[in-house]
């Protein structure tokens, strides 16, 4: 059976592998962020929605791209669970640098109304919008992020939750559930 890690990162790489290709590339991570911008009606030419295209496929140069070098650019889902594995999830710490700036831009693209807070609508978008993850699925995680339960979701409450998803170790942390089932 396969580890929970494992099965987390694989609808983690689904969301991102929106064609069903069983590949990914530096184009999967940019054009997550560019269906984001779409579905807020934000031109592609926005220069939030330029920086979080930019920002999102540094996930693959730091990620992935080392792992995909004899695959021509493309990475599968093994080449995919090594990078995360052996370039981030080792040390807890790595978080910070490569993952958090991405979860940031996302937040601010993410904010419409820039209250700097997401509300239930704004983090829908984001997730169903960019990640292609179901609706009821992103409901239910949305109450989990909110912890005060005030009806939005602060930067630090969505950057706890998607620290969680990638280094929870139990089986049953809501925070597993980020990207969809799993
Ligand atoms: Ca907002
Ligand atoms: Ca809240």
């Amino acid at each position: 059976m396969e580890t929970v890690r494992r099965r987390k990162l694989r609808a983690y790489f689904n969301s991102l592998d929106v064609r069903g290709k069983g590949m990914l590339s530096s184009d999967s991570f940019g054009d997550a962020a560019r269906d984001l911008a779409v579905s807020l009606d934000i031109p592609p030419e926005h220069p939030g929605a330029v920086e979080t295209r930019l920002v999102s496929e540094s996930l693959w140069v730091n990620l992935v791209a080392p792992m995909a070098s004899y695959t021509g650019g493309e990475a599968e889902f093994e080449e995919f669970v090594q990078g995360m594995e052996q370039l981030m999830l080792k040390d807890p710490r790595d978080y910070k640098q490569i993952f958090a700036p991405v979860v940031e831009s996302w937040f601010e693209l993410g904010d419409r109304d820039r209250d700097g807070l997401l509300s239930q609508d704004e983090y829908l978008m984001m997730l169903v919008g960019g990640h292609h993850v179901p609706v009821d699925e992103c409901q239910s995680m949305f109450e989990y992020l909110d912890s005060d339960a005030d009806g939005y979701v602060t930067m630090l409450e969505l950057q706890g939750g998607v620290f969680n998803f990638f280094y929870s170790t139990s089986a049953e942390h809501p925070a597993n559930r980020m990207f969809g089932a799993f």
